[in-house]
């Protein structure tokens, strides 16, 4: 298992929709694992491949709490097949988009079929904080960020923000 580097907005390969997996294979679980590692250490709650530049329909979220056992959850091609109707906004963060918060609004629930560890189709219905990183993630392999459910004004202020970041960035690199 290694820690992969993650990319920061703007990138094209966030604005790529990823293709489905065919397998789960040695390949895309070494993916999972490496995504996994990612995550925590950065740490998050969630990460989807194409933001270790890997453009797979794959997610790994854990929205257990600091005092619980990890709860890693590994999914290839994820999909919403249901949604509720009641929406709510919820501050999202982004590890594309360092140190930059909003709020998005999103369907409260979400049940999502998708393939396990070991290639199993699974159903997952879920509510509150899981529901909203599972949108957020499979947002990321549509080529969504969450700053493009804001109004253009702020997504565009955010992204200003992120290439003055990214600047700042590989100028410390070169130092
Ligand atoms: O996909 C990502 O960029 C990861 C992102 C997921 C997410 C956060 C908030 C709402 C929706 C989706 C993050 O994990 S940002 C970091 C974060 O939220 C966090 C970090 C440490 C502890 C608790 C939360
Ligand atoms: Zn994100």
């Amino acid at each position: 298992m290694a820690k992969r580097p993650i990319i920061w907005a703007p990138d094209p390969v966030l604005k790529t929709k990823c293709t489905p997996v065919s397998a789960v294979d040695d390949e895309i679980r070494a993916l999972m694992d490496d995504m996994l590692d990612t995550m925590y250490a950065a740490p998050g709650i969630g990460l989807a491949a194409p933001q270790v530049g890997v453009t797979k329909r794959v997610i790994v979220v854990d929205v257990s709490e600091k005092d619980e056992p990890n709860a890693p959850i590994c999914l290839a091609n994820p999909e919403i097949v249901w949604k509720s109707d009641e929406t709510a906004p919820h501050e999202e963060g982004c590890l594309s988009l360092p140190d930059l918060y909003a709020d998005v609004e999103r369907p409260v629930a979400v049940q999502v079929r998708y393939l396990d560890r070991d290639g199993a189709s699974q159903e997952l219905a879920a509510e509150g904080l899981l529901a909203i990183c599972l949108q957020h993630e499979i947002d990321h392999i549509d080529g969504i960020l969450f700053v493009d459910h804001l109004s253009a004004l702020k997504r565009n202020m955010f992204l200003k923000k992120m290439v003055k970041a990214k600047k700042t960035r590989a100028r410390e690199e070169a130092a």
